[in-house]
């Protein structure tokens, strides 16, 4: 009866050792896997966009702008350095010296704010500030209602472009992103 008794009690504290062993191990391994993780979703571009995961990639965009100062789409996924198509139509109704839309597509990195506030002058130009057009990609003519203009571009580099309408007082509302694939 002793000797059985010994046989269990050996076992335990081999379980116990092992386990020991196994929690440490676990203990040095979640550094290395939080460092492995961290690249991993910058090589995703607006990964942290909310809905993003629910936006197929396209080659042809087709938007719409409003009376109401809003696109009726402000997210796009597309791959980085293939052609893209973009049709815009301004489907308001209101007189285009009151309400004309345009896209433009900027930059990665460009201040939306500061080009905002560059295009509310620049009427000449259509709204395309003269002194920041090396942040314009590609835009749109400047439409009244019922006007519409397709235009072809290309996102260069992976990541996340912003677009505007540049009419003035409009890109608060007005503005959307096209995240670009690798
Ligand atoms: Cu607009």
């Amino acid at each position: 009866m002793k000797k059985l008794f010994f046989v269990p009690a050996a076992a335990a504290m081999l379980f116990l050792a092992s386990c020991g062993g196994n929690s440490s191990n676990d203990e040095s391994t979640t550094p290395t896997e939080d460092t492995t993780t961290a690249p991993a979703v910058t090589e995703a571009p607006g990964a942290d966009i909310p809905g993003i995961d629910s936006v197929s990639v396209t080659d042809n965009i087709t938007l719409t702008g409003s009376d109401d100062m809003k696109f009726d789409k402000t997210l796009f996924k597309v791959k980085a350095g293939q052609q893209v198509t973009l049709d815009f139509k301004n489907v308001g109704k209101l007189p285009a010296a009151a309400m004309s839309h345009n896209v433009v597509i900027l930059q990665q990195g460009t201040d939306v704010q500061k080009f905002g506030e560059a295009a509310v002058p620049a009427a000449a130009t259509g709204h395309i500030p003269p002194s920041m057009t090396d942040d314009v990609i590609a835009h749109t003519k400047l439409l009244g209602p019922g006007e519409s203009d397709k235009i072809t571009f290309t996102l260069p580099d992976p990541g996340v472009y912003d677009f505007i309408c540049s009419f003035p007082g409009h890109f608060g509302t007005m503005h959307g992103k096209i995240v670009a694939e690798k």
